[in-house]
Protein backbone atom coordinates (compact mmCIF):
# COMPACT_ATOMS: atom_id res chain seq x y z
CA UNK A 1 0.00 0.00 0.00
CA UNK A 2 1.53 3.46 -1.28
CA UNK A 3 2.40 5.61 2.34
CA UNK A 4 1.90 9.45 2.40
CA UNK A 5 5.96 9.43 2.06
CA UNK A 6 5.74 7.19 -1.12
CA UNK A 7 3.41 9.79 -2.61
CA UNK A 8 5.20 12.87 -2.06
CA UNK A 9 8.29 10.82 -3.80
CA UNK A 10 6.58 11.16 -6.77
CA UNK A 11 8.09 14.03 -9.03
CA UNK A 12 5.84 16.27 -11.27
CA UNK A 13 7.40 14.28 -14.04
CA UNK A 14 6.30 11.25 -12.86
CA UNK A 15 2.97 12.49 -12.16
CA UNK A 16 2.58 13.71 -15.95
CA UNK A 17 1.70 17.26 -17.21
CA UNK A 18 -0.40 18.86 -15.18
CA UNK A 19 -1.72 21.96 -13.15
CA UNK A 20 1.42 23.05 -11.51
CA UNK A 21 -0.74 25.09 -8.61
CA UNK A 22 -2.42 21.52 -8.18
CA UNK A 23 0.28 19.85 -7.96
CA UNK A 24 2.23 22.15 -5.66
CA UNK A 25 -1.07 21.86 -3.32
CA UNK A 26 -1.14 18.13 -3.85
CA UNK A 27 2.37 17.67 -2.36
CA UNK A 28 2.12 19.91 0.26
CA UNK A 29 -0.99 18.03 1.21
CA UNK A 30 0.83 14.73 1.26
CA UNK A 31 3.99 16.23 3.08
CA UNK A 32 1.32 17.39 5.67
CA UNK A 33 -0.13 13.42 5.73
CA UNK A 34 3.44 12.25 5.98
CA UNK A 35 3.98 14.46 8.59
CA UNK A 36 0.65 14.01 10.78
CA UNK A 37 0.89 9.94 10.41
CA UNK A 38 4.60 10.47 11.68
CA UNK A 39 5.90 9.09 8.85
CA UNK A 40 9.53 10.41 7.95
CA UNK A 41 10.68 12.41 5.59
CA UNK A 42 13.57 11.66 3.31
CA UNK A 43 15.80 13.55 0.70
CA UNK A 44 13.98 13.09 -1.97
CA UNK A 45 10.52 13.72 -0.58
CA UNK A 46 9.14 16.85 -1.75
CA UNK A 47 9.29 19.66 1.45
CA UNK A 48 8.20 23.06 1.69
CA UNK A 49 11.24 25.31 1.46
CA UNK A 50 10.76 26.74 4.72
CA UNK A 51 11.01 23.04 6.21
CA UNK A 52 14.59 22.63 4.46
CA UNK A 53 15.47 25.82 5.79
CA UNK A 54 14.61 24.95 9.28
CA UNK A 55 16.17 21.95 9.42
CA UNK A 56 19.91 23.48 7.68
CA UNK A 57 19.64 26.07 10.14
CA UNK A 58 19.25 23.71 13.08
CA UNK A 59 21.29 20.72 11.74
CA UNK A 60 24.18 23.41 10.72
CA UNK A 61 24.20 24.88 14.46
CA UNK A 62 24.34 21.11 15.85
CA UNK A 63 26.89 20.23 13.98
CA UNK A 64 28.65 23.32 14.48
CA UNK A 65 28.11 22.86 18.33
CA UNK A 66 29.77 19.68 17.88
CA UNK A 67 33.28 20.66 16.33
CA UNK A 68 33.38 23.93 18.64
CA UNK A 69 32.61 21.92 21.67
CA UNK A 70 35.69 19.51 21.06
CA UNK A 71 37.96 22.94 22.20
CA UNK A 72 37.15 23.23 25.57
CA UNK A 73 37.55 19.51 26.69
CA UNK A 74 40.45 19.17 24.62
CA UNK A 75 42.40 21.76 26.80
CA UNK A 76 42.07 19.06 29.50
CA UNK A 77 43.69 16.46 27.51
CA UNK A 78 47.75 16.92 27.76
CA UNK A 79 46.45 17.73 31.64
CA UNK A 80 44.63 14.53 32.52
CA UNK A 81 45.81 12.83 35.63
CA UNK A 82 46.41 9.55 34.41
CA UNK A 83 46.77 7.97 31.32
CA UNK A 84 42.91 6.04 31.87
CA UNK A 85 41.44 9.43 31.88
CA UNK A 86 43.63 11.09 29.43
CA UNK A 87 42.26 7.86 27.20
CA UNK A 88 38.88 8.38 28.13
CA UNK A 89 38.72 11.97 27.25
CA UNK A 90 40.97 11.74 23.84
CA UNK A 91 38.11 9.33 22.81
CA UNK A 92 35.33 11.42 24.12
CA UNK A 93 36.52 14.44 22.09
CA UNK A 94 36.61 12.22 19.19
CA UNK A 95 33.92 11.32 19.62
CA UNK A 96 32.26 14.99 19.13
CA UNK A 97 34.16 15.23 15.42
CA UNK A 98 32.24 11.86 14.57
CA UNK A 99 28.94 13.31 15.62
CA UNK A 100 30.03 16.56 13.54
CA UNK A 101 30.52 14.58 10.44
CA UNK A 102 27.41 12.78 10.68
CA UNK A 103 25.45 15.96 11.47
CA UNK A 104 27.34 17.83 8.42
CA UNK A 105 26.45 14.68 6.65
CA UNK A 106 22.19 15.14 7.60
CA UNK A 107 22.59 18.87 6.05
CA UNK A 108 24.13 17.77 3.19
CA UNK A 109 20.91 15.15 2.17
CA UNK A 110 19.02 18.47 2.13
CA UNK A 111 21.76 20.26 -0.54
CA UNK A 112 23.96 22.41 1.48
CA UNK A 113 27.45 21.41 1.70
CA UNK A 114 29.76 21.11 3.96
CA UNK A 115 32.01 23.81 2.67
CA UNK A 116 29.25 26.17 2.84
CA UNK A 117 27.99 25.56 6.22
CA UNK A 118 31.94 26.23 7.36
CA UNK A 119 32.35 28.92 5.83
CA UNK A 120 29.03 30.50 7.60
CA UNK A 121 30.61 29.24 10.86
CA UNK A 122 33.88 31.08 10.33
CA UNK A 123 31.70 33.99 8.92
CA UNK A 124 30.31 34.42 11.55
CA UNK A 125 26.46 34.00 10.02
CA UNK A 126 25.55 30.60 12.14
CA UNK A 127 25.28 29.81 15.49
CA UNK A 128 26.67 27.44 17.66
CA UNK A 129 25.49 26.35 20.97
CA UNK A 130 26.35 29.41 23.79
CA UNK A 131 27.56 26.49 26.37
CA UNK A 132 30.67 26.32 24.47
CA UNK A 133 31.88 30.09 25.15
CA UNK A 134 33.00 29.63 28.80
CA UNK A 135 36.07 28.42 29.69
CA UNK A 136 37.33 25.30 31.34
CA UNK A 137 39.38 26.63 34.29
CA UNK A 138 40.06 23.50 36.20
CA UNK A 139 39.94 19.48 35.92
CA UNK A 140 37.04 19.16 36.99
CA UNK A 141 35.36 20.90 34.37
CA UNK A 142 35.73 17.74 32.59
CA UNK A 143 33.50 16.20 34.67
CA UNK A 144 30.94 18.84 34.80
CA UNK A 145 30.87 18.88 31.42
CA UNK A 146 30.44 15.08 31.23
CA UNK A 147 27.52 15.37 33.76
CA UNK A 148 25.23 18.79 33.03
CA UNK A 149 26.46 19.75 29.56
CA UNK A 150 26.00 15.86 27.64
CA UNK A 151 23.19 15.42 30.45
CA UNK A 152 21.54 18.46 29.02
CA UNK A 153 22.18 17.54 25.26
CA UNK A 154 20.80 14.18 25.94
CA UNK A 155 17.75 15.60 27.04
CA UNK A 156 17.03 17.84 24.37
CA UNK A 157 18.43 15.26 21.44
CA UNK A 158 16.61 11.96 22.49
CA UNK A 159 13.50 13.16 21.30
CA UNK A 160 15.22 14.19 18.39
CA UNK A 161 15.77 10.34 17.47
CA UNK A 162 11.95 10.92 16.65
CA UNK A 163 12.45 13.46 14.64
CA UNK A 164 10.73 13.86 11.31
CA UNK A 165 13.40 13.97 9.06
CA UNK A 166 14.83 10.92 8.54
CA UNK A 167 18.28 11.53 7.91
CA UNK A 168 18.84 13.72 11.09
CA UNK A 169 16.85 11.32 13.15
CA UNK A 170 19.07 8.55 11.99
CA UNK A 171 22.15 10.26 13.21
CA UNK A 172 20.59 11.17 16.36
CA UNK A 173 20.37 7.53 17.27
CA UNK A 174 24.13 6.64 17.55
CA UNK A 175 24.63 10.47 19.12
CA UNK A 176 22.50 9.86 21.58
CA UNK A 177 24.38 6.41 22.76
CA UNK A 178 27.71 8.06 22.59
CA UNK A 179 26.43 11.15 24.82
CA UNK A 180 25.27 8.75 27.19
CA UNK A 181 28.71 7.42 27.66
CA UNK A 182 29.71 10.98 27.78
CA UNK A 183 27.39 11.76 30.57
CA UNK A 184 28.53 8.85 32.56
CA UNK A 185 32.04 9.29 32.33
CA UNK A 186 31.58 13.16 33.66
CA UNK A 187 29.23 11.95 36.15
CA UNK A 188 32.22 8.85 37.46
CA UNK A 189 34.65 11.67 37.49
CA UNK A 190 32.56 14.14 39.66
CA UNK A 191 31.92 11.82 41.81
CA UNK A 192 35.95 10.32 42.22
CA UNK A 193 36.28 14.30 42.74
CA UNK A 194 34.05 14.79 45.14
CA UNK A 195 34.62 11.60 47.29
CA UNK A 196 38.39 13.02 47.27
CA UNK A 197 39.91 14.86 49.43
CA UNK A 198 38.40 18.23 50.85
CA UNK A 199 40.58 20.06 47.80
CA UNK A 200 39.28 17.66 45.00
CA UNK A 201 35.84 18.28 46.27
CA UNK A 202 35.69 21.88 46.48
CA UNK A 203 37.21 21.62 43.00
CA UNK A 204 34.15 19.73 41.90
CA UNK A 205 31.51 22.07 43.83
CA UNK A 206 33.16 25.30 42.15
CA UNK A 207 32.96 23.30 38.69
CA UNK A 208 29.15 22.57 38.94
CA UNK A 209 28.91 26.10 40.18
CA UNK A 210 29.94 27.85 36.85
CA UNK A 211 28.02 25.50 34.63
CA UNK A 212 24.84 24.93 36.21
CA UNK A 213 23.22 28.00 34.93
CA UNK A 214 24.90 28.31 31.08
CA UNK A 215 23.85 24.28 30.77
CA UNK A 216 20.27 25.50 31.58
CA UNK A 217 20.74 28.34 28.91
CA UNK A 218 21.85 25.31 25.90
CA UNK A 219 18.37 24.61 25.90
CA UNK A 220 17.46 28.32 24.08
CA UNK A 221 15.15 31.14 25.28
CA UNK A 222 11.81 30.63 27.40
CA UNK A 223 9.17 29.51 25.49
CA UNK A 224 7.45 32.47 25.18
CA UNK A 225 10.47 34.00 23.14
CA UNK A 226 11.08 31.27 20.96
CA UNK A 227 10.61 32.12 17.90
CA UNK A 228 10.78 29.03 15.96
CA UNK A 229 9.59 26.48 18.15
CA UNK A 230 5.72 26.20 17.62
CA UNK A 231 6.86 25.72 13.69
CA UNK A 232 9.50 22.94 14.30
CA UNK A 233 6.86 21.28 16.82
CA UNK A 234 4.17 21.37 13.96
CA UNK A 235 6.44 19.73 11.36
CA UNK A 236 7.92 17.55 14.30
CA UNK A 237 11.52 18.31 14.54
CA UNK A 238 10.73 19.50 17.78
CA UNK A 239 9.14 17.10 20.03
CA UNK A 240 8.67 19.27 23.23
CA UNK A 241 9.06 23.17 24.16
CA UNK A 242 12.58 24.77 25.03
CA UNK A 243 10.82 25.51 28.63
CA UNK A 244 9.30 21.08 28.89
CA UNK A 245 13.12 20.13 28.05
CA UNK A 246 15.24 22.56 30.94
CA UNK A 247 12.47 21.54 33.26
CA UNK A 248 13.02 17.80 32.81
CA UNK A 249 17.05 18.07 33.13
CA UNK A 250 16.47 20.25 36.64
CA UNK A 251 14.54 17.09 37.65
CA UNK A 252 16.81 15.16 36.40
CA UNK A 253 19.57 16.62 38.17
CA UNK A 254 18.42 17.34 41.53
CA UNK A 255 18.67 13.64 42.80
CA UNK A 256 21.96 13.28 40.78
CA UNK A 257 23.36 15.92 42.79
CA UNK A 258 22.53 14.14 45.90
CA UNK A 259 24.44 11.47 45.13
CA UNK A 260 27.37 13.24 44.18
CA UNK A 261 27.43 15.06 47.10
CA UNK A 262 27.30 18.78 45.71
CA UNK A 263 24.74 21.35 45.72
CA UNK A 264 23.30 23.14 42.96
CA UNK A 265 23.76 27.30 42.97
CA UNK A 266 20.47 27.87 43.32
CA UNK A 267 18.47 29.03 46.26
CA UNK A 268 15.49 28.96 44.93
CA UNK A 269 15.63 24.95 43.84
CA UNK A 270 12.77 23.49 45.66
CA UNK A 271 10.08 20.90 45.05
CA UNK A 272 6.68 21.49 43.70
CA UNK A 273 4.03 19.10 45.10
CA UNK A 274 1.20 20.56 43.46
CA UNK A 275 3.20 20.89 40.40
CA UNK A 276 4.78 17.62 40.66
CA UNK A 277 8.32 19.27 39.28
CA UNK A 278 11.41 20.85 40.81
CA UNK A 279 11.12 25.07 41.23
CA UNK A 280 13.88 27.19 40.14
CA UNK A 281 15.27 30.21 40.04
CA UNK A 282 15.50 33.32 37.04
CA UNK A 283 17.67 32.75 34.35
CA UNK A 284 20.45 35.77 33.29
CA UNK A 285 18.42 36.07 29.81
CA UNK A 286 20.88 38.98 29.37
CA UNK A 287 23.71 36.61 29.94
CA UNK A 288 22.53 34.29 27.69
CA UNK A 289 21.63 37.03 24.88
CA UNK A 290 25.09 38.82 25.24
CA UNK A 291 26.91 35.41 24.58
CA UNK A 292 24.92 34.78 21.61
CA UNK A 293 25.94 38.18 20.48
CA UNK A 294 29.85 37.10 20.60
CA UNK A 295 30.33 38.47 23.77
CA UNK A 296 30.80 35.83 26.45
CA UNK A 297 34.20 34.76 27.85
CA UNK A 298 35.44 32.64 25.24
CA UNK A 299 33.44 33.83 21.51
CA UNK A 300 36.60 34.92 20.02
CA UNK A 301 39.09 32.56 21.06
CA UNK A 302 36.84 29.32 20.10
CA UNK A 303 35.90 30.83 16.32
CA UNK A 304 39.96 32.05 15.86
CA UNK A 305 40.95 28.44 16.88
CA UNK A 306 38.36 27.11 14.46
CA UNK A 307 39.22 29.35 11.77
CA UNK A 308 42.95 28.87 12.20
CA UNK A 309 42.37 25.27 12.37
CA UNK A 310 40.77 25.05 9.50
CA UNK A 311 43.17 26.53 7.56
CA UNK A 312 45.57 24.46 9.24
CA UNK A 313 43.59 21.29 7.79
CA UNK A 314 43.67 22.64 3.90
CA UNK A 315 46.59 20.68 3.10
CA UNK A 316 44.84 17.18 4.22
CA UNK A 317 41.71 18.37 2.12
CA UNK A 318 43.91 19.26 -0.37
CA UNK A 319 45.78 15.90 -0.34
CA UNK A 320 42.13 13.73 0.15
CA UNK A 321 40.69 15.28 -2.99
CA UNK A 322 43.76 14.73 -4.83
CA UNK A 323 43.21 11.24 -3.59
CA UNK A 324 39.99 10.98 -4.39
CA UNK A 325 40.67 12.30 -8.04
CA UNK A 326 43.20 10.12 -9.25
CA UNK A 327 41.18 7.27 -8.00
CA UNK A 328 38.02 8.37 -9.63
CA UNK A 329 40.45 8.50 -13.01
CA UNK A 330 41.95 5.08 -11.65
CA UNK A 331 38.70 3.26 -11.67
CA UNK A 332 37.31 5.31 -14.70
CA UNK A 333 40.06 3.94 -16.74
CA UNK A 334 39.93 0.18 -14.78
CA UNK A 335 36.62 0.36 -15.58
CA UNK A 336 36.66 1.61 -18.82
CA UNK A 337 39.11 -1.56 -19.82
CA UNK A 338 36.94 -4.00 -18.12
CA UNK A 339 34.36 -3.48 -20.40
CA UNK A 340 36.66 -3.51 -23.21
CA UNK A 341 38.00 -6.88 -22.05
CA UNK A 342 34.06 -8.11 -21.38
CA UNK A 343 33.09 -7.07 -24.83
CA UNK A 344 36.13 -8.75 -26.32
CA UNK A 345 35.22 -11.78 -24.53
CA UNK A 346 31.59 -11.61 -25.67
CA UNK A 347 32.11 -11.03 -28.88
CA UNK A 348 35.05 -14.44 -28.25
CA UNK A 349 31.78 -16.73 -27.18
CA UNK A 350 29.58 -15.45 -29.88
CA UNK A 351 31.56 -16.52 -32.55
N1 LIG B 1 22.98 28.65 21.87
O1 LIG B 1 13.47 29.87 18.55
P1 LIG B 1 14.54 29.17 19.30
C1 LIG B 1 26.18 19.25 22.35
C2 LIG B 1 19.13 30.48 19.06
S1 LIG B 1 25.89 20.24 21.08
C3 LIG B 1 23.03 29.37 20.74
O2 LIG B 1 14.15 28.49 20.55
P2 LIG B 1 15.11 26.63 18.03
C4 LIG B 1 27.53 18.84 22.70
C5 LIG B 1 18.38 29.74 17.97
O3 LIG B 1 19.27 29.09 17.09
C6 LIG B 1 24.59 21.29 21.68
N2 LIG B 1 21.93 29.77 20.08
O4 LIG B 1 15.32 28.18 18.30
C7 LIG B 1 28.56 18.94 21.82
C8 LIG B 1 17.63 30.88 17.32
O5 LIG B 1 18.53 31.68 16.55
P3 LIG B 1 18.52 31.69 14.92
C9 LIG B 1 23.80 21.80 20.54
C10 LIG B 1 20.75 29.39 20.57
O6 LIG B 1 16.00 26.24 16.92
C11 LIG B 1 29.85 18.61 22.20
C12 LIG B 1 17.25 31.73 18.51
O7 LIG B 1 18.20 31.44 19.53
N3 LIG B 1 22.56 21.07 20.44
O8 LIG B 1 25.23 19.02 22.98
O9 LIG B 1 13.65 26.29 17.90
C13 LIG B 1 30.10 18.19 23.50
C14 LIG B 1 15.84 31.47 19.00
O10 LIG B 1 15.72 30.19 19.62
C15 LIG B 1 20.63 28.62 21.74
C16 LIG B 1 21.72 21.29 19.44
O11 LIG B 1 21.99 22.08 18.58
C17 LIG B 1 21.81 28.25 22.40
N4 LIG B 1 21.81 27.54 23.53
O12 LIG B 1 15.60 25.92 19.38
C18 LIG B 1 29.04 18.07 24.39
C19 LIG B 1 20.46 20.46 19.48
N5 LIG B 1 19.32 28.40 21.99
O13 LIG B 1 18.89 30.27 14.49
C20 LIG B 1 27.75 18.40 24.01
C21 LIG B 1 19.56 20.74 18.34
C22 LIG B 1 18.63 29.02 21.01
O14 LIG B 1 17.12 32.06 14.50
N6 LIG B 1 18.98 22.09 18.39
N7 LIG B 1 19.48 29.62 20.18
O15 LIG B 1 19.57 32.70 14.55
C23 LIG B 1 17.84 22.38 19.04
O16 LIG B 1 17.23 21.53 19.67
C24 LIG B 1 17.30 23.77 18.90
O17 LIG B 1 17.91 24.38 17.79
C25 LIG B 1 17.50 24.66 20.17
C26 LIG B 1 16.92 26.04 19.86
C27 LIG B 1 16.78 24.04 21.35
C28 LIG B 1 18.99 24.83 20.49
Amino acid sequence: MATAAHRIARTPEEDGPADEAALAVAYEAAFDAAVAADERIEPRDWMPDAYRATLVRQIAQHAHSEIIGMQPEANWITRAPSLRRKAILMAKVQDEAGHGLYLYSAAETLGTSRDELLDKLHSGRQKYSSIFNYPTLTWADVGAIGWLVDGAAITNQVPLCRCSYGPYARAMVRICKEESFHQRQGYELLLTLSRGTPEQHEMAQDAVNRWWWPSLMMFGPPDDQSQHSAQSMTWKIKRHSNDELRQRFVDICVPQAETLGLTLPDPDLRWNEERGHHDFGEIDWTEFREVLKGNGPCNEQRITQRRRAHDEGAWVREAAAAYAEKHTSKDTVQNGATRANNGAKDGEAAA
